[in-house]
This record gives C-alpha cells, structure tokens and sequence, in this order.
C-alpha cells in the first residue's frame, strides 16, 4: 500500500504553510504548454493553474491532453500538495467542451475526444491533492464540471458570471458522471431539476444552492482561493486523502467500470443526425448572438 502516491505523499515531510501574500516571492517552477500555464510555489506546495486558450477556454482535445498531464505531472511532483484552478482570461472560466469537436467528426475521433474528457475527470475527481477552483468568469457545461470536481470553488460574485451544467439547453445530456458530480456538490433535488432545464446560475443564485462555496469580489478571487488552500493544507495529508477516496470512490469507480461502454455511448448519441442538427443550430445561435 505504501507504494500508491497517496501513502508517499502523507508520509514524506511537509513544506511550510502557504506563504501569506506581500513577503518576498518563495522559489517557483512553472510549466506552460499552448493552453494552460502552472506555476508551482515549492516553500508552500501549492500550485496555480490557469486556463489561457482564448477566446473561451473551451475544452478541445488538445486543451483536455494538456489538462491531464498538467495535472498528472503536479500529482507526481511531491514538491505539490495542492492546485489552484482559474482562468487567465477576463471574464470566462471555460465555456465547457469544444462544441466544434463534437460535430461532423469520425468515430475515431468522437471516440478519442470521449476518453479524454473521462481521463481529465478521473484525473481531476480523483486527485490526491487539494483542489481550489477559483472560478473568475462564466463556466456552463463543461467548465462546471472542472469546478464541481474541485474540493471548493471560490466565485467571483458579479452575477453576469453563470455556471451550471446547460446541457439539456444544448438538447444533449449530462452523462452520468457528470450528474454524479453534480448531485454530490448540490443534492439530489436541485440537481433534478437543474439539470432538466440546463439551468445556467448567476453567482449570487449559484451561491445559494451551494454549487459554489463562496462569492469574493473579483480582486479578491487569489487572494481568498490561497487563505482557504492553507487552511486546508494545514490538516495532514493522509487523513484529508483517504477521507476523500471514501466520498468520491464509487462515483469514480463506476465510470471506470463502464468506461468502453460509456464511450460507445456518446458516440451512438453524438452522431444521431437529430443531435448534430441541434449543435449546429446551437453555434449558430452563438455566432448570431455576436453579430
Ligand atoms: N465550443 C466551441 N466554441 C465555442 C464554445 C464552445 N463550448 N463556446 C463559445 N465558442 C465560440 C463561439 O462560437 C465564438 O466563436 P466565433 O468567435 O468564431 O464566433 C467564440 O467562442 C466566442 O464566443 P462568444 O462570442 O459567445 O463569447 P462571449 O464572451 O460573448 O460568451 C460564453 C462566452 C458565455 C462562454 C458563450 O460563448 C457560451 O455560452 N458558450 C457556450 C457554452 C456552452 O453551452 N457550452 C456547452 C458545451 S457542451 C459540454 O461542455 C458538455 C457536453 C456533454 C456531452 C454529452 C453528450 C452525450
């Protein structure tokens, strides 16, 4: 057991609480692919994350590989004991999966889009470290996910910022996993209906249902996400660790059991001519909306 990173990482030696801002910077490794830049502070172990694939942040394939092994090389470093996530871009968090990646592809493609969505999420959902998201600007769909699978998320309360997972607007369904996620954050009731209607929350009202734990102004987004990642990096690693197996396990065990299965799905759905029709309206709509 003592070979699995959850047991090295509570029991090697832990760095110093997070450094308290305006003290001289503290050594930092940072990694930046195309779409996601990680800075990693060594003296407090906390890293930042921040999503920088504009103009929305959406979750392309290529996004959701740099995602994974952003958070695969964080896991592994045992200089890190926790990740802040937020966006580098004014105003969106991330606009969910790349609509574009899901229409008038091939199966091989739907298929390999598919496995990387689950794998950021198994990552993600499943991580040993603290996860904060610091959720800074609109996050439908997709972009809710990353933030539900976070440990807390933090948003800035400008209510022209929404979250929630809309997919049913889009005449698309939330998987399973996805649902999961959703109801272990908010509950079995709000999800129902939330979920139904694709409703998108504005901070304030996404406040009240819990789907965030908290509303900051803006400015104070960092500053709050760093003062409750210290809080929760002060409790030992392994209690906190095996804590959260316990309450996520079963939701992530059962995309893991059905993972072929659940991709056979999405292609099946994704490539009915009735749901292409509806993308295609729907980035319409986008693009008139605009004009
Ligand atoms: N994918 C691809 N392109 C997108 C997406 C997206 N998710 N979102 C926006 N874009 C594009 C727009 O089409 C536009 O392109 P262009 O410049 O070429 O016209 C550009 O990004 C900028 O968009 P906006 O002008 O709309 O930017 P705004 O700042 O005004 O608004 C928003 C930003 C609020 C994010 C808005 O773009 C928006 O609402 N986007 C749609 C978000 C959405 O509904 N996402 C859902 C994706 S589906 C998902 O994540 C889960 C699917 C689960 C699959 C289950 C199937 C079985």
């Amino acid at each position: 057991c003592c070979r699995s990173p959850a047991c090295d990482r509570a029991t090697r030696p832990r760095p110093s609480p997070l450094q308290p801002p305006g003290l001289p910077l503290a050594p930092c490794r940072s990694f930046s692919n195309n779409k996601i830049q990680v800075e990693l502070d060594e003296s407090s172990g906390v890293a930042v994350m921040k999503f920088k694939s504009p103009p929305v942040n959406s979750l392309s394939l290529e996004f959701l590989t740099e995602f994974s092994i952003s958070l695969e090389k964080l896991e592994n470093n045992r200089a890190c004991r926790g990740v802040i996530i937020t966006s580098a871009l004014p105003k969106i968090f991330s606009s969910g999966l790349d609509i574009t990646e899901m229409c008038g592809k091939s199966m091989e493609h739907y298929a390999e889009f598919w496995r990387a969505v689950q794998e950021m999420w198994l990552r993600l959902y499943g991580s040993n470290m603290v996860t904060v998201a610091a959720v800074n600007g609109s996050s439908p769909a997709g972009g809710c996910l990353i933030a539900l699978s976070c440990d807390y998320r933090i948003m800035a309360e400008n209510p022209k910022f929404s979250i929630g997972l809309n997919e049913a607007q889009l005449g698309i369904v939330a998987p399973f996993w996805f649902k999961d996620t959703f109801v272990n954050v908010v509950g079995q009731r709000i999800a129902e209906r939330s979920l139904q209607l694709g409703s998108l929350h504005p901070a304030p009202e996404a406040h009240k249902l819990g789907l965030v734990d908290e509303l900051v102004p803006e400015e104070k987004l960092m500053e709050k996400a760093a003062a409750v990642m210290a809080q929760w990096l002060a409790l030992p690693d392994h209690a906190r660790q095996l804590t959260k197996t316990m309450m996520r396990k079963v939701v992530l065990d059962r995309l893991v059991a059905h993972r072929e299965e659940d991709i056979k799905n999405f292609i099946t759905f994704i490539s009915k001519e009735s749901i292409q029709k509806s993308l295609r309206m729907y980035m319409e709509m986008l693009k008139k909306k605009k004009s």
